[in-house]
């Protein structure tokens, strides 16, 4: 199979909301092929008339490597049919098996085309807010290699995202919590995200910038999830809460 067929596949998977098996292992892909595959899936949405809305970090946390066993960081792609509104609603059935995750989400101000520093940060980043992401792994039981993940856009299906803040300065020690109808299923803290989300930012800007792709201005940066995710559930209010910064949430039917 060529990568193009593994990027319908997956494709296909994530829009009937069906999975398929893994296939890195048997059909030997790299890690740079899997970043291709990835690419070739989001050409497909955009073909489709999505926008690509941003990127979003993954196995940034202890808590995360640890859940999936997968231990590097990876990058996939936000486009704007996955943003979900604040205080919105999303149904369960449009979704294979979904987990909800919280994280902090910034906002790039400047266009960022080169590796930069955490003193740069300033220079490009004003906004941030609390944020929830959704995965969904298009594999069966949720089960993938790094290649298959990567491939599979990062298990990336949705985000919804509080109101933008202005970027403090440190937020490398904020309380994070996820809530399932005001019952807390997940609590964290900002400094398991490579000890301050801000590196997220960091990590990204080298690694667009070696795939040749540009942050542009506008787009939202997810730094990755500092707790475990959780298995979302019909009927239930999700919602996200980060210390001094805010809170968002939607409701699952
Ligand atoms: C892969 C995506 C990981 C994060 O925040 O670490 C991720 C997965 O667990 O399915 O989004």
């Amino acid at each position: 199979m060529n990568h193009i067929h593994i990027a319908q596949r997956l494709d296909q998977a994530a829009r009937e909301a069906k999975p398929i098996a893994q296939m890195a292992e048997q059909e030997g892909y790299s890690l740079d092929e899997a970043y291709k595959i990835q690419l070739t899936s989001i050409q497909r949405r955009i073909e489709r008339g999505e926008k690509i809305t941003g990127f979003k970090l993954g196995f940034t946390s202890k808590a995360k490597m640890e859940q999936m066993g997968v231990h590097d960081l990876i990058w996939g792609v936000l486009t704007d049919a996955m943003q979900i509104e604040d205080d919105g609603e999303i149904s369960l059935n449009n979704y294979i098996h979904p987990r909800a995750e919280p994280e902090v989400a910034f906002l790039v101000d400047k266009p960022i085309d080169k590796e930069i520093s955490l003193e740069e940060i300033p220079n490009y980043i004003s906004k941030m807010a609390a944020a929830i992401e959704v995965i969904d792994s298009r594999y069966e039981n949720f089960k993938f290699s790094l290649e298959d993940v990567v491939a599979d856009n990062c298990s990336s299906i949705g985000y919804c995202i509080g109101e933008w803040q202005d970027a403090k300065a440190s937020i490398k020690d904020l309380p994070i919590q996820l809530k399932f109808d005001e019952k807390v299923v997940q609590q964290g803290n900002t400094k398991a995200i490579l000890e301050n989300p801000y590196q997220s930012v960091v990590e990204l800007s080298r690694l667009a910038t070696e795939a040749g792709l540009q942050i542009k201005a506008g787009y939202v940066i997810l730094a990755g999830a500092a707790t475990a995710a959780e298995w979302m559930q019909k009927n239930t209010n999700i919602q996200a809460q980060l210390e001094d910064v805010g809170e968002v949430s939607f409701k699952v039917k």
